[in-house]
């Protein structure tokens, strides 16, 4: 085939990708309604960021740099739109973030035209991924996110062992970033967010201390930490809101997953759980809520997880995971009753694609305050399910 025929060829292709309408699989479990198409995949990527267009310089027309996988992505609303920064993943194995933006937050992603130069701070990034966007009340719009590097201690021989940081930056329309430093912790850090509000008149983390780069250790669970200076952030007391629990979804690790959406019954909080298993690490998404006044005091948590990796979702690069950094809530609307306010969930599968499930304000927070929590005991499993029975007898 001459360059010309397979170039109509690869953007014909593409452009079917990225024109299919997505469509909700039905019926539910009455708490999220899955899509059944992936919303961003490696392919998604503009052909322009992986082709040498010239038949000079690129007479086979092959792709000269590849894509591995696209996941992970934060999310905000944003002039009207639903814009996701999603990590892209290289065949180098590096990952970067790049916008893609839709007019209903449910297909029609298109990428912007760059990927996001993301300025250094220090000794310059091996790694960087998994960016939680907050648009705060100060203005910015903030992006934190997992700074790896490898590890100076390691022996000469050890070319595994990292260090993982929390890197902030700010921006007002995810194109420029001012850098700041990154989070000053005792510990390793993944998985730290802002809060969206000041707290007596501080900025609020939630953060994830771990022992090592992978094992969390003493790390304890999802914690809550104020810091006087976001532009010299400083994790100084850190304490534990939602912690890890022998037997559960959360037993190895947890860690927070988009900042939590302000309810009139408390925050809303989507988090990851990972349990450990032959198979290797699993990692499934729950819901939590927390009092308005006081973020860190846990009011209620079903037992076990929300979402789980189903399907296609089961396989990929790194099997048996989900993973959520990015959810969007309708803005308040006049006419529109809090619990009528839609929100899309954007998650990832397997870290090699990304997906959305919506609900609304009103099923999630049922579901909270409704759905058992968790006993701790088979038996008491088998007494949530009994007391329904009954209950259902009864009508
Ligand atoms: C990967 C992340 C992963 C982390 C811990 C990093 O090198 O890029 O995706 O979460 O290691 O396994
Ligand atoms: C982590 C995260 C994610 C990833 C997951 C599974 O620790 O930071 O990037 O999805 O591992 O590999």
């Amino acid at each position: 085939m001459n360059f010309e025929e397979r170039l109509k060829e690869l953007k014909a292709s593409y452009d079917g990708l990225i024109n299919r309408k997505n469509v909700p699989v039905l019926p539910d479990n009455g708490i999220v309604t899955r899509y059944e198409h992936p919303i961003i995949t490696a392919a998604h990527i503009p052909l322009e960021w992986r082709y040498d267009f010239s038949p000079e310089r690129n007479p086979y027309l092959q792709e000269r740099i590849g894509v591995n996988a696209a996941f992970n992505a934060g999310a905000i609303y944003l002039n009207g739109k639903y814009v996701i920064a999603v990590r892209i993943e290289g065949t180098d194995r590096k990952s970067y973030f790049a916008i893609a933006e839709s007019p209903n937050g449910i297909d029609g992603f298109r990428f912007r035209s760059r990927p996001i130069t993301m300025p250094e701070y220090g000794e310059p990034a091996t790694n960087i991924y998994d960016m939680r966007i907050t648009a705060h009340e100060d203005g910015w719009i903030y992006g934190i996110f997992c700074v790896e590097r490898k590890d100076p201690k390691a022996h000469e021989d050890d070319l595994s062992s990292a260090v993982a940081c929390a890197g902030i930056a700010r921006t007002k329309d995810l194109d420029n970033w001012e850098r700041l430093p990154d989070l000053v912790s005792r510990t390793q850090q993944r998985n730290v967010v802002l809060h969206p509000e000041f707290f007596d008149g501080k900025y609020a983390l939630y953060t994830r201390p771990q022992d090592g780069f992978i094992e969390t250790g003493s790390g304890g669970g999802i914690c809550w930490t104020l810091v006087d200076d976001i532009t010299h952030a400083k994790a100084k007391k850190e304490t534990v809101i939602d912690p890890r629990l022998y037997h559960t979804i959360k037993e190895a690790k947890n860690g927070e997953g988009p900042a939590p959406i302000r309810t009139s019954r408390g925050w809303l909080h989507l988090a990851h759980g990972v349990r450990n298993c032959a198979a290797g690490l699993r990692y499934v998404l729950y819901l939590y809520m927390t009092a308005l006044d006081k973020p860190w005091e846990v009011i209620a948590e079903p037992a076990g997880y929300f979402l789980a990796p189903r399907g296609e979702e089961r396989v990929g690069d790194v099997s048996n995971v989900l993973f959520c950094n990015g959810w969007i809530c309708d803005p308040e609307k006049p006419g529109t009753a809090e619990a009528d306010r839609n929100i899309r969930i954007y998650y990832g599968s397997c870290d090699t694609r990304m997906h959305i499930a919506t609900s609304t304000v009103g099923r999630l927070l049922d579901y909270c305050f409704n759905a058992p929590s968790d006993g701790l005991h088979t038996g008491s499993s088998v007494e949530n399910i009994n007391r329904l029975i009954s209950a259902n007898q009864g009508l």
